[in-house]
This record gives C-alpha cells, sequence and structure tokens, in this order.
C-alpha cells in the first residue's frame, strides 16, 4: 500500500529527507508569499503573486515526487521536469515583470520562456532515454547551451541593459536574480552529470549517486531563494 511506503522512510536515505523538507518548505513559502503580497507596494504586488506559485507548483510536485520516490525507489523523471517546465518560466516571468519598468517587451518574455523550454526539453530527452548511454552527455551539451543563452541574457544581453538604463532599484533586482541564473541554475547540470551515464562528456564521474539529492537542494535554493530576494526588494519600496 503506497501509504504504508510513506511511512517506512528509511533514516539513511538523504534523498527522502530532502523530498519530505522540500515539500514542507515549498508549502509554507507559498503561504508566506501569498500572505505578505498585501503588504508589499502595489507594483510588487504580480511578482509576489508568481512567486507563489511557483513554490506553490512546486509544492504539489514534490507532494507526488515523494510518494513516488518512496513508492519505487527511483527518480521521479517526468514529474519533475512538469514541475521545470512550468515553473521556470514563470521565473523568466519574474524578470520581464522587473524590467517592463524599463521597457521589456512581451517579445524578450517569449524569448526567454522559449529558451527555458527548450534547455528542459533537452535535459528531459537526455535523462528520460539516455540516462544508461554514455551519449547523455550531447543532449546535456545541447541544454547547457540554451542554458548559457539565458545567461548572457540576463547578464550582458537585454535584460542586462534595460536593467542598467533603468538603475536604481530595478538594476539591483535582476543583478541579484542574475546571480540566481548564473550560480543557482548551473547546480542543475551538476545532477545531470551525477545521474546519467555519460554527464561528463562520457565520462561516469559520479556514478551511483542520486541526482535526485542535487535537484532538491537545487530547487530549494532557486524557487524559495529567489522569491525571498523579490520579497526583499519588494520591503524596501
Ligand atoms: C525550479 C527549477 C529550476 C530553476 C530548474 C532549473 C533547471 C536547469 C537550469 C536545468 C539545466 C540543465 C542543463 C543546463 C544541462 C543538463 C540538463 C539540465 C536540464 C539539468
Amino acid at each position: 500500500m503506497q501509504f504504508l511506503e510513506v511511512l517506512t522512510i528509511d533514516p539513511a536515505d538523504p534523498v527522502s529527507f530532502t523530498f519530505f523538507t522540500g515539500y514542507m518548505a515549498m508549502f509554507a513559502a507559498s503561504v508566506f508569499f501569498f500572505m505578505e503580497r498585501s503588504r508589499v507596494a502595489d507594483e510588487w504586488k504580480l511578482s509576489l503573486l508568481v512567486s507563489g506559485l511557483i513554490t506553490g507548483i512546486a509544492a504539489v510536485h514534490y507532494y507526488y515526487m515523494r510518494d513516488f520516490y518512496q513508492a519505487t525507489g527511483t527518480n521521479p523523471i517526468a514529474l519533475r521536469y512538469i514541475d521545470w517546465t512550468l515553473t521556470v518560466p514563470l521565473m523568466c516571468v519574474e524578470f520581464y515583470l522587473i524590467t517592463k519598468k524599463a521597457g521589456g517587451t512581451s517579445g524578450l518574455l517569449w524569448r526567454l520562456i522559449a529558451a527555458s523550454v527548450a534547455m528542459l526539453l533537452l535535459g528531459y530527452i537526455g535523462e528520460a532515454f539516455y540516462a544508461d548511454q554514455t551519449q547523455s552527455w550531447v543532449w546535456g551539451a545541447l541544454s547547457g547551451l540554451a542554458y548559457f543563452y539565458i545567461v548572457w541574457l540576463v547578464w550582458k544581453g537585454e535584460v542586462a541593459t534595460l536593467a542598467a538604463n533603468a538603475g536604481g532599484k530595478v538594476q539591483a533586482a535582476v543583478k541579484a536574480l542574475g546571480w540566481f541564473v548564473l550560480v543557482g541554475w548551473a547546480i542543475y547540470p551538476i545532477g545531470y552529470i551525477a545521474g546519467t551515464a555519460g554527464g561528463l562528456f562520457g565520462v561516469p564521474v559520479f556514478e551511483g549517486l542520486q541526482m535526485d539529492l542535487v535537484y532538491n537542494i537545487g530547487d530549494a535554493i532557486n524557487k524559495i531563494g529567489f522569491g525571498l530576494v523579490i520579497y526583499a526588494l519588494a520591503q524596501k519600496d
């Protein structure tokens, strides 16, 4: 019975622990962002709503991923990528909302969304169909190109230019969120390398290590941390 599986959590399994804490933390963060939304300046309300949606969508997926992992002991690849294809584009929406005041266009929003979906689709193919083959690095590398395009947009491209023109709070916000994309998002390729046979250009480095541990840590930092940075900036107003 599924219910009993959940009760028998292995004390020596850090992956199980992070699925349970991840679920609770995402849930609590959503309550926080939704409640605090009413206490920030109007121009930040939509950003806080999106932050709450990101952690809320993740909380629901963690609820299911946690049980999937408990019941099967395997990586919930499909659930993981469904979660990401909803939440990562929403993080792109956050960049758009912040730069909109400085002239950010919907064209920019769509380019960010398209790049993030390409990044995730290529990673999904690698994980779902090539995880046990050395060619998995090809999909990881292609996915990485889309990732670098997003990093470039945020640090040197249109997002950065708009932020520099706006200066002040907008520039500070974009810079802070840019660090998440550059450093926080870089955690994920580590999980990919850890979990696929050819993750690191065909070299099986961390064979046996659970990639979900890396992904769960990455999600907590990137989803909750990202929202908290926006909250902190909204508080300054
Ligand atoms: C809340 C979830 C987030 C912020 C997920 C982000 C995921 C990535 C940045 C994934 C990137 C990948 C690569 C750059 C190469 C290998 C395959 C991926 C999909 C793990």
